[in-house]
């Protein structure tokens, strides 16, 4: 797009929307205007896209989750057009950031898996790789959090109120969703997703429940207004909101009803096109669709598959589902028990009894299989068993392939947690180390990174293949370069503290080292660990004024879910330290402790880049990757970590002299479990036992609610379950080491720098390559 064609576009439509003029336009006016002016610039190449991958197979991403975060800047990023539309925005003596900021974060997702799902989406339209994401448009994304008197409280995020420039409502592609006792309408939504320097638009097509019929008129005539409006409300609840993922009873039902509107409503659609040009289904039906289950929210979707072809289609049972064994893929994203999937089957043929008797179909199917092959005892493998449905086990079973996200993850599902499985069909089993999209997560947000880079390597190619940054090797011991490498680090702790003084009222040190943990909240990621550090670092620096430490800033993100009592114990504990060390002018300001209210997407971009240090403590095993730990690399954060997740790739590829690992492994672990006693840490180290002790021992107020003795007794009286106790020293030597080596200013800003020149493997364009290639099969479209 031209510089005229933008203006003339934006003069438009604040005229048409809103009758003014650019001049006297409000941000949100201006905001809307120019994100329908970049839209309408688009959409041709967003049909032609369309149209051409029609022709070819394509793959589709089914996810109960995208965690988008906003549109506006990445849009221009992608399209080359962000300084020019900078530029045009000065001359009205606008600042393009205050745009970008009224926009609202698409937060529909609680975390790592509805971010990779978004980084997915953005490297697929960058490569031109026919792959639409299909999922649901809530109408309030997951909570806001706000702090009252350091407790977490949660708010709706009504993310839609200004509306939603970026959506296009296509009603005439709605599809009709039917459960047992209700039918609704469902109507996408579709988001172009801008591939970076291409011209292919994929596209991210989000469906809202709606009802049928608006409101029954003869109930209205009648005067019976409540329950002329009940169906319409019962058909918005559906998509009404993004369930927080420890749900109650009745969240679990709606969540049931979200998952089939989900699945039913996007195959209903994948279907109807395939006919449309290729008539009846048939068995080829598979070369020309892939479909990618994201966990097992969208598991449904084999059962519905099924049921379509085998009710609508005439096709036989035994041959929909060797169909459905070509078409489905199954991503796992945790080993967390409590995290699988599992529905009472009562549940599910309340809902749909058909879908329920082909389960039972499925099930039996498996069970012939497994006879055959001389099994006697196949109870792990059922799907149905114990009066649930095991969602895993229907999607390992029906699944052409099955993979974890980093390569430990990946080991342990197949040496351990589905081992059976994976003794039954080895080559399903594969890896796909996650990735992260260096268009949001250095381009966008590091620009002053990313014009260093780019000028360093004489292009900005970089931003599309990644792996090129290891061609800044060449300047690792240039002093010219690393100062400047480390004045932009410097230059993003001060916008990132100005950000903190202007929201939160509280004064940061850019010159204090800043060790951020930014995350969900749970007892795994063990954000209480570094709370325990914190705590025992102040009483060590309050006993020893003149202790050699830099000062330091704990930086801690998290939003805890709802109903998860000890997550949120754990978010006012940290408030509690922070009240008390922020307030003690005794240690000088040496450490400072800033929890930040509603960690989101568009917070993270404002911290990824700012921070020195990268806190990823989970305990060994637990976290299936991580995706924060690469954007914290990506900016040149050494990580502090363990030996979990995708952190063991992280070390080896930007070595363990440039980053810090601690604490016990997975098979110490293991050994440890049945042996463990965490009354011998706690008395025999009086330190740990004075911040453990702080808990109960009248310290700190949790406001009279026992949520601090029910965190000492998941420590003291439950054992410990994710070893913060064994792995406490380990966490203090090493972060001592962090200190020493923060002195050595060269030394830590090349390896800073060695963080950023080995990071090219962890893009998600790598990812989505290997996905396509070695899954999907799906090749490049690029359009003309
Ligand atoms: C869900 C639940 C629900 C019940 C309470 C405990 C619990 C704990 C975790 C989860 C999340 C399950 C799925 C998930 O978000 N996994 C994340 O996926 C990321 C992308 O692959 C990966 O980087 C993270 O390590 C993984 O936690």
């Amino acid at each position: 797009m031209k510089r005229q064609e933008i203006i003339k576009g934006m003069e438009k439509y604040l005229k048409v929307k809103y009758g003014v003029k650019i001049e006297e336009a409000k941000e949100y006016e201006i905001f809307n205007a120019l994100s329908l002016t970049l839209l309408e610039g688009i959409v041709d190449d967003w049909n032609k896209t369309t149209d051409e991958y029609s022709k070819h197979k394509k793959a589709y991403y089914f996810s109960a989750e995208y965690l988008m975060g906003r549109a506006l800047g990445n849009n221009l990023i992608s399209l080359g057009l962000y300084d020019e539309v900078k530029d045009i925005l000065e001359q009205y003596n606008i600042n393009i950031n205050k745009i970008e900021e009224i926009e609202e974060d698409a937060g529909l997702g609680n975390g790592g898996l509805g971010r990779l799902a978004a980084c997915f989406m953005d490297s697929a339209a960058t490569l031109d790789m026919p792959l639409t994401g299909y999922g649901i448009r809530y109408s309030n994304g997951l909570f806001n959090q706000k702090f009252v008197d350091g407790f977490q409280m949660e708010e709706a995020d009504n993310w839609l109120k200004y509306g939603d420039p970026w959506s296009v409502r296509k009603d005439r592609d709605t599809q009709i969703v039917e459960f047992s006792d209700m039918k609704v309408k469902a109507v996408p939504y579709d988001t172009p997703i801008i591939g970076y320097g291409t011209k292919n638009i994929n596209t991210l097509r989000l469906w809202k429940c709606e009802a049928i019929n608006e409101f029954d008129f003869n109930e209205f005539n009648d005067q019976k207004y409540d329950k002329a409006v009940k169906l319409k409300n019962r058909a918005d609840d559906i998509s009404r909101v993004l369930y927080p993922n420890d749900s109650n009873q009745e969240g679990k039902l709606l969540r049931l009803r979200q998952q089939y509107f989900l699945v039913s409503a996007s195959l209903k659609d994948i279907l109807k096109k395939h006919k449309e040009k290729n008539g009846e289904i048939t068995k080829e039906f598979s070369s020309l669709h892939a479909v990618q289950l994201n966990d097992t929210h969208p598991t449904l979707a084999i059962p519905e598959f099924i049921r379509i072809l085998v009710d609508e289609e005439n096709v036989k049972f035994e041959d929909a589902l060797e169909i459905a064994k070509k078409v489905f893929a199954y991503t796992n994203h945790t080993i967390l028990a409590e995290a699988l999937e599992k529905w009472d089957v009562k549940l599910i043929k309340k809902l749909f009894p058909r879908i329920h008797a082909i389960i039972v179909e499925i099930d039996k199917s498996l069970a012939k299989e497994l006879k055959s092959k001389g099994y006697t005892d196949i109870s792990d493998f059922k799907i149905i068993a114990n009066r649930q449905v095991r969602m895993a086990n229907l999607a390992i079973y029906v699944s052409s392939a099955v993979n974890g996200v980093a390569q430990l993850h990946t080991d342990i599902l197949k040496d351990t947690e589905l081992n059976n499985w994976y003794k039954l069909y080895p080559t399903k089993f594969q890896n796909k180390t996650n990735g992260i999209t260096p268009r949001r997560w250095l381009r966008l947000c590091n620009q002053e990174l990313s014009a260093l880079i780019t000028e360093l390597l004489g292009s900005e190619a970089w931003v599309k293949d990644l792996s090129l940054l290891e061609g800044l090797k060449k300047f690792e011991n240039d002093e010219k370069v690393l100062k400047r490498f480390m004045d932009i680090k410097h230059k993003k702790k001060e916008q990132l503290a100005d950000y903190i003084k202007e929201n939160h009222g509280i004064e940061l040190n850019p010159d204090s080292l800043f060790d951020i943990q930014i995350k969900r909240l749970h007892e795994y990621k063990r954000q209480l660990l570094n709370a325990f550090y914190i705590l025992d670092l102040y009483y060590r620096v309050k006993e020893n004024p003149s202790m050699d430490i830099p000062p330091v800033t704990f930086i801690f993100g998290a939003k805890a879910f709802p109903g998860y009592r000890r997550a949120k114990a754990i978010v006012k504990f940290i408030n509690e330290i922070g009240r008390m060390v922020n307030n003690d002018a005794s240690i000088n300001g040496k450490i400072k402790v800033v929890f930040v209210e509603n960690y989101r997407v568009s917070y993270g971009e404002k911290l990824f880049p700012a921070a020195d240090l990268s806190k990823q403590i989970s305990t060994a095993g637990k976290e299936a990757s991580g995706t924060g730990n690469m954007k914290f690399m990506l900016n040149g954060t050494p990580t502090f970590g363990t030996l979990d997740g995708a952190n063991v790739e992280i070390a080896q590829a930007s070595g363990e002299d440039n980053n810090f690992i601690f604490g016990l492994k997975v098979e110490e672990i293991e050994a440890l479990k049945g042996k463990y006693s965490t009354e011998e840490f706690y008395s025999k180290n009086k330190d740990l036992k004075k911040v453990i002790d702080s808990l109960i021992d009248g310290t700190f107020d949790d406001g009279g609610s026992g949520d601090f003795q029910d965190l000492y007794n998941s420590l003291m009286k439950e054992g410990d379950q994710y070893f913060l106790l064994a792995d406490f020293e380990s966490f203090k030597a090493t972060e001592d080491q962090v200190f020493a080596a923060y002195k050595d200013e060269k030394k830590w800003a090349q390896k800073c720098f060695a963080n950023v020149c080995n990071s090219g493997v962890f893009s998600s364009d790598r990812t989505i390559l290997q996905y396509c290639e070695e899954i999907w099969n799906i090749k490049k479209t690029p359009i003309k």
